[in-house]
């Protein structure tokens, strides 16, 4: 059976009911929550201030996967509010001094991962293995919710599994964020995917409970 770890992406909350919808999250045993920081520099959005993630993280012990989609990330490690135990991403696309960033990221008692958006080689990894507990493919450019899947990005997944094999580094995490659904992750789970980011293709379908879309996601790695 395949390990799947649904992380909603709360972008994609109803705002004007958020702590509703982070208590049916909380009950229906949810293990990780998706923060999207948008920066409007590099991605063309602007999301998730870091007061409202600061506040959220006062209310929940649930673990934020935090993805920040935003220039110079490695410089701005200081302002983000994670907590001990999350998980924190950031763009080699977007950064320098990446390598500084995840060895400051582990300092600091959060797992360090890497998001890569669908054009970036999985290359960028070679010299960064230790320095990583996840991967983040992004199977959409980021941006924007509610886009269509990427196929290549399927491939990348099941290649970066390849290389982490090779390596001995199984432990390593492979996230796909990006037009998760019902007909999508059980591929992506075959890739190798393990966190899958749920947004409007899933958790936050319209037309259904949150609690129904949460059910229908779980029974696939039944
Ligand atoms: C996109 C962002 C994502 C979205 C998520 C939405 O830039 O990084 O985390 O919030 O992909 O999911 P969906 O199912 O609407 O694509
Ligand atoms: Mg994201």
């Amino acid at each position: 059976m395949k390990r799947m770890i649904l992380a909603p992406s709360m972008m994609c909350a109803d705002m004007m009911n958020v702590e509703r919808d982070l208590r049916l999250l909380e009950e229906e045993g949810i293990e990780l929550l998706h923060i999207d920081v948008m920066d409007g520099g590099f991605v063309p959005n602007i999301a998730l201030g870091l007061d409202w993630i600061r506040q959220l993280g006062r209310i929940t012990a649930v673990p934020f996967d935090i993805h920040l989609m935003v220039t110079d990330a490695d410089m701005k490690l200081d302002w983000i509010p994670f907590r001990e135990g999350d998980f924190v991403s950031l763009h080699p696309e977007a950064c320098i001094h990446v390598q500084r960033a995840l060895s400051t990221l582990r300092k600091k008692g959060v797992h360090p991962g890497l998001s890569l958006n669908p054009s970036t080689g999985l290359s960028v990894l070679e010299y960064l293995l230790d320095d990583l507990d996840y991967v983040n493919i992004m199977s959409v450019n980021p941006g924007f919710a509610g886009q269509p899947l990427i196929p290549a990005c399927l491939k990348k997944v099941s290649d970066l599994k390849r290389l982490l094999e090779e390596r001995g580094r199984e432990d390593i995490l492979i996230e796909m964020d990006g037009h998760v659904s019902p007909e999508t992750a059980p591929k992506m789970l075959e890739a190798g995917a393990t966190i899958l980011v749920g947004g409007t293709g899933s958790v936050f379908a319209k037309g259904r409970s949150l609690k129904e879309n949460i059910r229908i996601m779980k029974k696939l790695v039944e």
